[in-house]
């Protein structure tokens, strides 16, 4: 019985330090109506002692800032719009960026793509702590920009969904 015990709880804290800093790697697809669309590539999640850490390998998508947000649904179907919202578990139904708690926790920092197309600068979200907290749900890029409020336009003015990818 102690025998088991000792194995038993061995498991245990495996289990729990494979958790600690847990990644995950989600492949993105231009958003099509019927998805999947084309695939430009993959952001990694990974959790850091500050926050999720979202690594874009991306290529193929238009130059510029895009808004970039963790959205309610698991599809990417209908042009992106069966993705939902923003991930709002507080139902604030505020668009405040990554940085304050009174909104979202689904927004996320902007990503930058680069004039070749190509996206590979990280962004650090600071109020997500775990992958756990956005499996089934899934990642959005904008066509348009970020400026984290919903003035002048809803939802930080990103408009349509360029980029989507469901968190496994
Ligand atoms: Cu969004």
């Amino acid at each position: 019985m102690k025998g088991f015990l000792k194995i038993f709880c061995f498991c245990i804290s495996l289990f729990a330090a494979s958790n600690i800093y847990a990644a995950t790697t989600v492949t993105m697809y231009i958003t099509a109506e019927k998805s999947p669309g084309t695939p430009v590539g993959t952001i990694e999640i990974t959790e850091t002692p500050y926050g999720l850490l979202f690594t874009p390998h991306l290529h193929g998508l238009t130059p510029g800032i895009h808004g970039f947000h963790v959205h309610q649904n698991p599809s990417c179907e209908k042009s992106g719009m069966a993705a939902g919202g923003h991930l709002d578990p507080k139902h604030t139904d505020k668009h405040l960026g990554p940085y304050n708690d009174k909104g979202h926790l689904g927004d996320l920092p902007a990503i930058y793509v680069e004039a070749d197309g190509s996206a590979n600068v990280p962004v650090l979200a600071p109020r997500l702590k775990h992958v756990a907290a956005i499996q089934h749900h899934s990642l959005m890029l904008h066509a348009g920009g970020d400026n984290y409020s919903d003035a002048p336009q809803k939802l930080g003015g990103g408009g349509s969904r360029m980029v989507c990818g469901v968190v496994g």
